[in-house]
């Protein structure tokens, strides 16, 4: 999984990246420094790998990980090229997801390039530069797909598709309404997938605020997530300073500090978890005195997928998952408990992986 963290310069993606991945891109209060994506992974907060890991004196712990990348400042006129705009829409293209920052912190000595806080104005100015490079991609493939149409007829869906799809970007839509409104079936789909279009990939706003901004009814916060709920995104509010600091801090240090703030959870955490619910991923598990580890799937994927994440020939010559449910695995104590109560299922091809199946693929190739 792949998050491209994008927004207006100086809103504070380099500083809530660094908080994120601790790697050390560049963030100075000025609009260009980050012109080469920086990229970090992260690994995704998971007890469940820990205890298995103590249950099964594993020596490695695998958690499942998430790649960040932190790309620089998109402006007024990016799709135009400016602010060497192209390159920067061109690195959101490989991404999976976008965290679009938004800044929602006043601070005078930070030089905002519209001058004034104003997040649904500066999402609108992100959101217009995405979809002009969107129609810009579309009607070039347009043009081309409708040519070849002409004499190979296993082009023409690819046509009406990218023909659909260009006149809601022309009514000032997202690619992503056009296609939830298409009704398509499952090859559109994938064949829509492959245009990697910048504004049908699923969004997270990330509501940047000052050092005391995060209180309830932060009307900055409010806005922003009045915009997510209308489009059907998700927002969450962060304060990426306060991250980056806490970022810093060993274990036992960033509980106390989390404590005297009155936060729960740090940002990474909730980032986290909000970007599993925004893709629709879960997680499974496997366990053994080598290693625990946890494996990021889309939900609904089956059994023989799963095992394909670990290796192509456990997906090819899958026979069948041994699986135990992870709470029941941990209130028993033991595998052997588990199985010996029945609790160790048995499962096929067909079979649906759920979030924390603690799993064993049996394959033959
Ligand atoms: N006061 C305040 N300043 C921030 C916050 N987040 C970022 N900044 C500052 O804003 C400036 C630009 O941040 P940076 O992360 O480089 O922005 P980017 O251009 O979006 O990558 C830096 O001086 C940061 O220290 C915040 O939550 N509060
Ligand atoms: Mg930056």
């Amino acid at each position: 999984m792949k998050l491209g963290i994008v927004g207006l310069p100086n809103v504070g993606k380099s500083t809530l990246f660094n908080s994120l991945t601790q790697a050390g891109a560049e963030s100075a209060n000025y609009p260009f420094c980050t012109i080469d994506p920086n990229v970090g992974m992260v690994s995704v907060p998971d007890e469940r790998v820990d205890r298995l890991t103590e249950m099964y004196k594993s020596v490695k712990r695998t958690p499942a990980v998430i790649e960040f990348v932190d790309i620089a400042g998109l402006v007024k006129g990016a799709s135009k090229g400016e602010g060497l705009g192209n390159q920067f829409l061109a690195h959101i293209r490989e991404v999976d997801a976008i965290i679009h920052v938004v800044r929602c912190f006043e601070d005078s000595n930070v030089v905002h390039v519209e001058d004034s806080v104003d997040p649904i104005r500066d999402i609108e100015t992100i959101d217009i530069e995405l979809a002009l490079a969107d129609m810009e991609m579309v009607s070039r493939r347009l043009g081309k797909v409708s040519k070849t149409a002409k004499t190979d007829k296993s082009y023409q869906r690819e046509a009406e598709l990218l023909e659909k799809i260009e006149k809601e970007l022309e009514k000032g839509n997202k690619a992503t309404d056009a296609i939830r409104n298409m009704g398509l079936s499952k090859e559109d789909l994938e064949l829509v997938a492959s245009f990697n279009l910048l504004t049908a990939k699923p969004v997270l706003y990330a509501a940047n605020v000052s050092e005391d901004g995060i209180v309830p009814g932060n009307p900055f916060v409010q806005a922003v997530e009045k915009h997510a709920e209308k489009e059907g995104s998700q927002a969450f509010a962060v304060c990426a300073k306060i991250e980056e600091e806490i970022g810093e801090l060993d274990e036992a240090e960033k509980a106390a500090f989390l404590e005297d703030l009155g936060i729960a959870e740090s940002g990474l955490r909730r980032l986290v978890k909000a970007s599993y619910k925004l893709l629709g991923l879960i997680s499974f598990l496997t366990a053994g005195p080598k290693e625990s580890r946890a494996w990021t799937i889309v939900n609904g994927t089956k059994a023989p997928g799963a095992a394909g994440k670990i290796h192509s020939d456990f997906e090819r010559g899958f026979i069948r998952a041994e699986i135990v449910a992870y709470d029941d695995l941990m209130r028993l104590g033991s595998y052997q408990l588990a199985k010996e109560r029945g609790l160790v299922r048995s499962e096929g091809k067909d079979y649906v992986m759920k979030d924390g199946d603690v799993t064993l693929f049996r394959f033959n190739v």
